[in-house]
């Protein structure tokens, strides 16, 4: 399809510019206070009605889709747990092939995929990995809930380090089982695919209007993109629903999630962690998932953090200076 053939969306630049149709709406059943809910109607919004939305299993297939119900004012379709990557370019190949074919009028149809930190990050990595290869226009959005909530809040890749779920409970010999930091996959796949032109990190509601912005670049920017979204969860993260976007500012202001984009290769803070940051402390103690760590925990993960800010090749996106290094020789004792 001709690039002309593209929706032309304005910035969103203040809250009464905000569309007021929704395309997703009541009919789910989602936690009160979920961030992840806020995600899929912010994508839906930002978007607007010429967009097909599929999503792979979690609480974003489960509570949006009970038995006769739904949300979606848009066209959607549930995709298995891994497939999120796959169900994109599917969808995108085949408006193609009915395009190219003269059976559905040449338009453009957004292609906007969804998946949780399990679904994307950790088993559907490689399927979202070769959608970011190829030509289609197509949005990846992976919601991060930081657990695989819709089976009772087991750890992922994506669960931050000392946090409590139902794999990693603390206990008398243990007090830390979740003893893995968070994988960096926003990085990871701007760095690994040159190609892809817009990679971004998201928080459905700080700072205001941010995150709509951000589809809205992706949409315009066209080929494969990639969104990952920092989501509060007041079950698996165990606060009261009513702090949900306090929590998301706190993550954000604390630098334990970096806010970024990258653009054709070009990374812009959006909110730059390196200039200011407040304590870890504040973000953690709000959560009940974290009520077991010990002061010396705490220095641990603002040690980590202010690592990443201060170290890093580029500060949360790149952890060269932190992990690797070019060096002059190999250690000794490892066989060559
Ligand atoms: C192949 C496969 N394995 C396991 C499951 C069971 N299952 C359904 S949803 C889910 C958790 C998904 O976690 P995540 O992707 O983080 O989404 P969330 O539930 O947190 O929204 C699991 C393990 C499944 N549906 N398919
Ligand atoms: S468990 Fe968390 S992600 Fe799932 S619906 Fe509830 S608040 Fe949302
Ligand atoms: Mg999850």
């Amino acid at each position: 399809m001709p690039r002309e053939e593209v929706i032309l969306y304005d910035k969103i630049k203040n809250v009464r510019q905000t569309p007021l149709e929704e395309f997703y709406t009541s009919g789910h059943r989602t936690c009160q206070g979920c961030e992840s809910a806020m995600v899929m109607r912010g994508f839906a919004k930002a978007a607007g009605p010429r967009t097909i939305a599929m999503g792979s299993t979690g609480c974003m297939y489960v509570a949006n889709t009970s038995y006769m119900t739904t949300p979606w004012v848009i066209p959607w379709m549930h995709t298995q747990l891994g497939s999120g990557g796959s169900a994109a370019v599917g969808a995108a190949a085949g408006l193609r092939a009915l395009m190219r074919k003269g059976k559905i009028p040449a338009e453009k149809i957004n292609v906007i995929s969804f998946c949780g930190d399990l679904g994307g990050a950790d088993m559907g990595l490689s399927a979202i990995s070769a959608a970011l290869q190829t030509d289609y226009d197509l949005l990846i959005v992976l919601y991060d809930n930081e657990s695989a909530a819709n089976t009772d809040i087991q750890a992922t890749g994506m669960t931050p380090y000392g946090a409590q779920t139902t794999f990693t409970p603390p206990g008398k010999k243990h007090r830390i089982m979740q003893r893995r930091w968070k994988k960096n996959v926003a990085g990871m796949l701007a760095v690994g695919h040159p190609t892809c032109r817009y990679v971004a990190t998201a928080c459905a509601t700080f700072p205001p209007l941010d995150y709509l912005n951000k589809v809205r670049k992706a949409l315009s920017i066209g080929g494969p993109t990639f969104i990952h979204t920092f989501d509060p969860c007041p079950k698996g993260w165990d606060y009261h629903p009513r702090y949900s976007h306090e929590l998301g500012e706190l993550g954000i202001k604390s630098g334990i999630f970096p806010l970024y984009e990258v653009i054709d290769g070009q990374v812009f803070y959006t909110y730059d962690a390196r200039k200011e940051r407040i304590p870890v402390r504040e973000y953690l103690i709000r959560q009940g998932r974290f009520a077991h760590l010990l002061e010396e925990d705490i220095e641990y993960i603002q040690k980590m953090v202010d690592e990443m800010w201060e170290e890093w090749d580029i500060p949360g996106v790149v952890p060269v200076r932190g992990f690797l290094k070019v060096a002059e020789k190999q250690p000794a004792g490892i066989a060559d």
